[in-house]
């Protein structure tokens, strides 16, 4: 089966982290294991770095809005160029905690970055770069944010207004609805039930598409 670049997506406290496992186990029982993992931002050294600036700023600056969503580029072509281009020429599976729909549904529709500005970026970036299988964990926003609110520290976009989430959740939503790379998977239900689901649509999506 040709290798694939599966990115999981969705609001903080969606479940991500529990997806990518979930993610893991499928392709384990259908016999892959040549299989690497990102998270965005960051995943080499220098968006490393960049996540700690993205998420806990710097004493007496202002982030400006325009200046996290190039952090999040500069990061993210990093890692596309250094680590997830030569994973997948290697024969590869990898799996990504966040890609650019994050951008899109964050800066874009909680920030309202102009749509000129973040399609400005995306194309002249990634230059068609996309996954092959984005699974987005659709949640309200109000659920989400009880999921984390045990957090200790949170971080600068943690901190956010109810109505930011829910501007970046209708952009997700919105994104996915135009996009057949994009499978929306209901994350407000149990986690056996989201598991199963994830499990279910991934075999079902890989046997469909298998060369
Ligand atoms: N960001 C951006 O703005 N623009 C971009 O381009 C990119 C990112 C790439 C990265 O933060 C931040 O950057 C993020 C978006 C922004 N900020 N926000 N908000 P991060 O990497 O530190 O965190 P994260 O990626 O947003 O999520 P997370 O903290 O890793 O959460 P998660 O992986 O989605 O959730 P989880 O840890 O799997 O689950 C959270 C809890 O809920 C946990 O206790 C689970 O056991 C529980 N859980 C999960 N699923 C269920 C169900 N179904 N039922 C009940 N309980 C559940």
């Amino acid at each position: 089966m040709k290798n694939r670049y599966i990115v999981i997506e969705g609001l903080e406290g969606s479940g991500k982290t529990t997806a990518v496992k979930t993610v893991v186990n499928t392709l384990l029982k259908i016999g892959i294991t040549e299989i690497d993992f990102t998270r965005e931002p960051g995943s080499t050294p220098l968006a490393e770095k960049l996540r700690h600036l993205i998420k806990y700023g710097i004493t007496k600056e202002k982030i400006t809005y325009k200046a996290e969503l190039l952090m999040f580029y500069a990061a993210r072509i990093q890692l596309i160029e250094n680590v997830i281009k030569p994973a997948l020429l290697n024969g590869r599976w990898v799996i990504g905690d966040r890609h650019d729909l994050s951008s899109q549904a964050y800066q874009g529709g909680g920030r309202k970055i102009s749509s000129k500005l973040m399609k400005i970026l995306h194309d002249n970036i990634l230059d068609g770069f996309k996954p092959d299988i984005t699974l987005y964990l659709d949640i309200e926003p109000i659920l989400c944010l009880q999921r984390i609110q045990n957090r200790i520290k949170l971080d600068r976009i943690e901190k956010e207004s109810l109505e930011f989430f829910y501007l970046t959740r209708q952009r997700y939503l919105q994104l996915a609805a135009e996009d057949d790379k994009i499978i929306t998977i209901d994350a407000n239900k149990s986690l056996p039930e989201v598991k199963k689901n994830i499990n279910q649509i991934l075999l079902n999506l890989l046997m469909s598409q298998n060369e």
